[in-house]
This record gives C-alpha cells, sequence and structure tokens, in this order.
C-alpha cells in the first residue's frame, strides 16, 4: 500500500465515523436535568407547609422538616459532584478521543501535526484531508482557551536547550479530525498543576491512550510506571517508540561536503530496542500488547521525508503505516465499542453510584419515619402509658402541693381560696403534660401554650381549717336587783342602799372543735377533675399536637420518599445500553 493510500484510508476512516458517537448524546444533560428536579422539589417538599399562624408550630415544622432537607440537599450535592465527575467523558461524547501521553520531547506533537494532516497538506501532497477544512488546534492552558494552526513542538537549540518552553511543554493541545478528536497532552512532570490536572482529567477519559517514548531514551523508570498505571488501571493503550531513525553520513556532493541522509534505525538496533520493553513489560505483568501491533516502532520524521521524496522504501521503513493501521483497526472494530462502553460504562456506574446515594436517603427517611410512627402512636392509640405516667406525676405533685398548704394552715396560717388552688394546680397540670411533651418534641411547648386553658382544674372550694361547735346546757346561779322590801329598807334605799336577789337558771354552751384542714374534700374534688382532664381534654391535646407536627413532617417525608423513587426509576431509565462484548 502506497504512503497516499495508507493515509487516505485513515483520513475516511477518521472522517466516516462521526455518526458512530451519537449513542450517548445528551446523558450528562438528562442527569443534571434529573438531579436538578429531584432538587427543585425536594425545596417545594420541605418548605413549611401552608402559612400557619398559629404560635410556634411553623418553627416546630420547621425545625423536623430542617433535618430531612438537610439530608436530601446532602444527598442532591453528592449526587452533582458524581454527575460531575462523570460529565467530563461525556462533553467528549461525540468522538473517539485519543490522548497522547509520555514525556517531554516523546515527539508527541510533532507526530500529532503528522495525523492532523496540515504538513501533509502542505506539501501540496493531495490526500483524503483535502476533504475537509484545515482542521485547527485548540490551546487550553490554565482554563484559558485559544486557538492555533499545528500543535506546538519543542523547539531545541543546537546546546539541546529548549526555545521558548511554554506552549510546547505546558499546554493541552487537541483537534478533531472526523470522529477522532486527537489530545496531545504536555509532557509528563513538565506542566503547570492545573494543566496536569486537566491533562490527566484527558488521560483518564480517552478511549485510547497513545503512549509515546523516544526510542532513543524509551523504557525509563517514569516510562514503565505510567504504563504500569494505565494497564492497572485496564485502559486500552498503545506503545509507540517513536523517533527510530537516525542521520547517516552516505554521499557527498560537488563540492565534496558530506551529506547528511535521514535513515531508519537499524533492524538489529530497533529488536533489541523492543526486545527490552518487551520483556520489562512482561515483567510488570503486562502481557496484552502485541508487538508489531500495539508495541510499534515508528519515526514520524522519516514518514514525511518519505512523503516529500516519494519513498515507498522510507515509508515502509517509517512504519506509520502500521500506526495509522491500527487507529483504523481501532476505530473501526473497537471504537463503537470502546466509546459506548467506556462512557456507557462510567455513566452507568455514575447512575449506579447516585442510586445507591438516593437508596440509603430512603434507609435514613424510613427510619426516621420509624421513629415518628413510634412517637405518633405514644400520644395517640398507645397513649395509656404516657397518661398514666403524666397522671401520676401530676397527682404527686398535687399532693404535696395541697399537703404542703394545708400544714401552712394547720399551723395558723390563712386559708387559700379555691381559685387561688385552682391556678395553682392548673398550672402544675399544664407544666407535666408540657415537659412530657417536650420529651416527644421539643419546641412543642409553643404549641401547647395554646392548650393552657383548656387545663383548669377545679378544687370544690376553699383550703381551710375545718371546725364543729358542741353545745350544752348548764344551770348556773345568779344575783339580780331587787326591790327593797319593809320600811327599813326603803329607807336605806333611799339613802343609796342597793338589794339583791339570787336565782338559778339553764344556759346553752357551745364550744368550738378544730376539726383540722378540710385536705380530704379538696384532694377528692382535685382528683375527679383530674380523671376528667385525662379522659377527655389531654388526650385530645396529645392528639392534637401528634397531628399538628407528625402529619406536615410526614407529608415531607413521604413526598421526599415518592421523590426518590420516581428519580430512581428515571435514573435507571438514563442507563446507557452497553453491548455486550470483549472488554
Ligand atoms: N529525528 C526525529 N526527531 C523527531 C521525531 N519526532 C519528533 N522529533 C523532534 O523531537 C523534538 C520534540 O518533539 P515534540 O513533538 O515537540 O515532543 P513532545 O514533547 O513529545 O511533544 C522536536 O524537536 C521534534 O522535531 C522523529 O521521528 N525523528
Ligand atoms: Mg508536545
Amino acid at each position: 500500500m502506497t504512503a497516499i493510500e495508507a493515509i487516505n484510508e485513515f483520513v475516511d476512516t477518521m472522517l466516516g465515523c462521526r455518526d458512530m458517537f451519537d449513542k450517548i448524546e445528551g446523558s450528562d444533560e438528562k442527569l443534571a436535568q434529573c438531579i436538578k428536579v429531584f432538587l427543585d422539589s425536594i425545596a417545594e417538599i420541605t418548605k413549611t407547609s401552608r402559612s400557619d399562624d398559629k404560635t410556634g408550630l411553623k418553627e416546630i415544622q420547621e425545625s423536623q422538616t430542617q433535618t430531612l432537607r438537610k439530608m436530601l440537599e446532602d444527598v442532591a450535592a453528592k449526587m452533582d459532584a458524581t454527575r460531575k465527575s462523570m460529565s467530563f467523558i461525556s462533553s467528549n461524547k461525540e468522538s473517539f478521543n485519543i490522548a497522547v501521553f509520555g514525556k517531554v520531547k516523546a515527539g508527541k506533537s510533532y507526530t500529532g501535526n503528522f495525523i492532523m494532516g496540515n504538513v501533509i497538506r502542505d506539501m501540496g501532497i493531495q490526500t483524503s484531508y483535502d476533504k475537509i477544512e484545515r482542521p485547527k488546534v485548540t490551546v487550553i492552558d490554565k482554563g484559558k482557551i485559544t486557538s492555533s494552526e499545528k500543535l506546538a513542538e519543542i523547539e531545541s537549540n543546537k546546546d539541546g536547550f529548549i526555545v521558548d518552553p511554554n506552549e510546547a511543554t505546558s499546554t493541552i493541545q487537541l483537534f478533531n479530525l472526523g470522529g477522532m478528536k486527537w489530545i496531545d497532552t504536555p509532557g509528563i512532570g513538565s506542566v503547570t498543576w492545573e494543566n496536569e490536572i486537566l491533562a490527566q482529567d484527558f488521560v483518564d477519559s480517552a478511549d485510547l491512550i497513545v503512549y509515546m517514548s523516544n526510542s532513543d531514551a524509551a523504557g525509563t523508570q517514569q516510562d514503565f510506571k505510567e504504563l504500569k498505571t494505565l494497564h492497572d488501571k485496564k485502559r486500552r493503550f498503545l506503545l509507540l517508540l517513536t523517533q527510530s531513525d537516525t542521520i547517516e553520513e552516505e554521499d557527498c556532493d560537488d563540492e565534496g561536503n558530506t551529506i547528511a541522509k535521514l535513515a531508519p534505525k537499524s533492524d538489529e538496533d530497533r529488536r533489541s530496542m523492543e526486545d527490552y520493553i518487551c520483556e520489562s513489560l512482561h515483567e510488570l505483568g503486562i502481557t496484552e500488547l502485541k508487538r508489531g501491533y500495539e508495541i510499534l516502532t515508528i519515526s514520524t520524521k522519516l514518514a514525511l521525508e518519505a512523503l516529500k521524496n516519494n519513498d515507498q522504501a522510507m515509508w515502509d521503513a517509517s512504519n506509520l503505516d502500521k500506526f495509522l493501521a491500527i487507529l483504523i483497526d481501532i476505530t473501526k472494530n473497537e471504537s463503537r465499542d470502546l466509546k459506548i462502553i467506556t462512557p456507557g460504562k462510567r455513566i452507568n456506574s455514575a447512575i449506579d453510584e447516585i442510586i445507591k446515594i438516593l437508596n440509603g436517603a430512603k434507609d435514613t427517611l424510613n427510619k426516621h419515619s420509624q421513629g415518628l410512627r413510634e412517637v405518633e402512636e405514644k400520644l395517640t392509640d398507645n397513649n395509656e402509658t404516657l397518661l398514666a405516667e403524666m397522671k401520676n406525676e401530676c397527682y404527686g405533685k398535687i399532693d404535696s402541693f395541697i399537703t404542703k398548704k394545708a400544714q401552712e394552715v394547720e399551723n395558723g396560717g390563712a386559708s387559700v381560696s379555691a381559685s387561688d388552688i385552682n391556678r395553682l394546680i392548673s398550672a402544675e397540670v399544664y407544666n407535666s403534660v408540657m415537659s412530657a411533651c417536650k420529651d416527644a418534641f421539643a419546641g412543642s411547648e409553643k404549641i401547647l401554650s395554646s392548650y393552657s386553658e383548656s387545663l383548669k382544674i377545679q378544687s370544690g372550694g376553699d383550703l381551710s381549717m375545718k371546725t364543729d361547735t358542741i353545745s350544752h346546757t348548764r344551770r348556773e346561779a345568779y344575783s339580780y336587783e331587787r326591790d327593797p322590801d319593809g320600811f327599813i329598807e326603803n329607807v336605806r334605799a333611799f339613802f343609796g342602799k342597793k338589794y339583791y336577789g339570787s336565782s338559778v337558771r339553764d344556759v346553752t354552751v357551745t364550744t368550738e372543735i378544730k376539726l383540722g384542714v378540710n385536705i380530704a374534700q379538696v384532694m377528692s374534688s382535685i382528683t375527679s377533675s383530674l380523671d376528667e382532664l385525662f379522659i377527655t381534654q389531654i388526650p385530645e391535646i396529645l392528639k392534637r399536637l401528634a397531628d399538628e407536627i407528625i402529619s406536615p413532617v410526614r407529608r415531607v417525608q413521604e413526598g421526599a420518599k415518592s421523590q426518590i423513587d420516581s428519580t430512581i426509576t428515571k435514573l435507571e431509565g438514563l442507563k446507557i445500553a452497553v453491548p455486550n462484548t470483549k472488554g
């Protein structure tokens, strides 16, 4: 096959594979959309429901739903991070991406320029490259994107120092050729941090990696380390041993100057280099690369020289035809699979990852909802224990309160009025109910304050000293003034003397007995009033509390759960049917 035929077949294959890559079009957008819908509906669901004017209710709902919202937002953030980690591949979905990787000065950019075809075009050689516009190079440097005519190559001066090292050694440069994207990464270790990260991203997400190593200095520790990494990551890669040419001085011109002629390295040299490389790779456990196919010794310079001179033997010696042939082969036979399998698998595993996060969230919701159900039951259907506890506590407090007050009265203190007792006891009941509810829901006291009016206790009377009066009749003697009797007495009376008579009579005497404070009477009235509260009002309050606090939270939970379910269904639908092939 002539050089032109080989080049034409290569270019035509690249141009023809364009339409193969539509399959995963839009996956990232769809995924992003799906996550956004999820996030929006979570915001909607966890929005405090209705504009409740009831004091505190909004706050309690807020504090209850806040945890959920926080958790779900976390979920969405994790989902998005997972999506972003795969968005890179899908942003390169429309092409078969070949990343060129290897140390500085391996000849990566030089070979890339050959593949881009502009150098061939510029020689005036007609090929299939003429079917398309001159490809342009996109240069990415620390996030800035510029355009250029060709891949910047390293130019060394005669002392071997690199001239203008910047562009050629640190930027990422890429171009498209039909359905193929060629990504020229800067040399390993020579890059700025930002570019290195990006270069690594490109390498990580490429469909095929072409690792180039200068055949003069191939097989350094660094090379083997990188190749081992690619192998361990199960990446599809080729190894090119580049610049396999040498200068031969074989002729003299008319003036007797020697003519330097570019020639392939000797077969012997090439073979021994390949032997060494293959052995070393085998030792590293890299056995999948076929020599002469995936391990190739090439000289791009020789290939260009061959084109210039229309030298078929030199073209054959350059091995560029073999390199083009393997690219054709992979593009025709593997790129569809690589293209769909690699990103497809990554998208699917990102989706699986997101589904896992969502299922985790569902578990959390279920646990939360289980806890809520328990609280709810404690407040409603199974409220006997809670009621008994509360009642016990109320009774205990009231009893000791009344006993204390009674003692005071007993000791001569003022009696306590019924209204005072009612007020104080009602407060005790209210506090007991509150503290029990507070254990169930932080902040529930705010709601309960509106119920304080309905928790009224009737004592039925003052707390005072009870007395009784006992009366009995007693006979008593008494004296009374009488009129003077007879002349003498009258005379004496005239001068002021008083005369008395005596008699007996029955007198009724009453005695007051202190019977003690009317504690039993007050307590029994309070107890029946308390019983009443615990039969009707308090269970009612617990039920309302459960309703007002739990229902909205449950609505949020149910909403979130069904949102998660529908998101999972949507995500499953976004998975890409990965062809079941080798690799
Ligand atoms: N002799 C010879 N020199 C080459 C060949 N390929 C590239 N070079 C030279 O090697 C130097 C580095 O090439 P470049 O492509 O910039 O290396 P990169 O750092 O791997 O991109 C340049 O001066 C090229 O001219 C080749 O096949 N043969
Ligand atoms: Mg370069």
